[in-house]
């Protein structure tokens, strides 16, 4: 399978064949009030950090996958050797993940959405603050550990959809692509909104990175038939 047109930039980032974490775009308290400093730091120096040494411990055992980036690996299980598929799908999808969901936050956020990406959604969901109202919906719905995501698919263009994903899963392995995600694990929130995770979800906004997510709907746009 073709890796959709998602741009693979941290999530392809490795070092002498081996995948590494990408540093924080931010200091560790810049999204603070909606994340705080010891979320954010353990969230990205073991959650995430952890995802990267189990993909690079799992390829150990299959050299000939040394030089396929996380996303790929995400989106092709099936060239990955059966007993090392499961360790590689976990960690190469909270590698792939984390990496775009650092890239869709900003201490700077402008707080909405501009220009095509604004009227894309709202073309798809008929406004903005619908489109934000069904998004923490299907994210605080979600039963367990998981991902909320705004993607697009390529053969219906301007048609956004909203979607939820278990585990570490990304909706690049269904061919979608992902415009916005976030994190629904305990691990993303809970130090500070205990078990409200619609509180979480409803904060969030505060620091979404619009101007990132209409740059990935611009590639999308070019690199996608009408
Ligand atoms: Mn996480």
């Amino acid at each position: 399978m073709n890796t959709p047109a998602i741009r693979d930039t941290y999530a392809v980032s490795k070092v002498g064949g081996r995948h590494r974490l990408p540093p924080l775009p931010y200091a560790v308290d810049a999204l603070e009030p909606c994340i705080d400093a010891r979320t954010m730091t353990l969230h990205h120096d073991t959650h995430h950090a952890d995802y990267v040494t189990k993909l690079n411990t799992a390829l150990l055992d299959v050299p000939e996958l040394q030089d396929a980036s996380a996303l790929w690996l995400l989106c092709n299980l099936n060239e990955v050797p059966r007993e090392s598929r499961a360790a590689v799908h976990h960690s190469a999808g909270g590698h792939v993940n984390h990496s775009l969901f650092w890239e869709s936050m900003t201490p700077d956020s402008n707080g909405e959405p501009q220009g095509p990406l604004r009227d894309a959604l709202r073309q798809s969901f008929g406004s903005i603050a619908t489109f934000k109202e069904d998004f923490e919906a299907a994210g605080a719905k979600h039963f367990g550990s998981g991902w909320v995501w705004l993607v697009a698919a390529p053969e219906s263009k301007r048609s956004m959809n909203i979607v939820t994903t278990v585990g570490h899963d990304n909706p690049a392995m269904k061919g979608l692509v992902p415009l916005l995600l976030n994190d629904l694990w305990e691990h993303a929130y809970y130090l500070r909104y205990a078990n409200r995770r619609d509180d979480y979800l409803n904060a969030w906004w505060t620091v979404v990175d619009w101007n990132e997510v209409g740059r990935r709907f611009a590639d999308f746009d070019k690199a996608s038939p009408r």
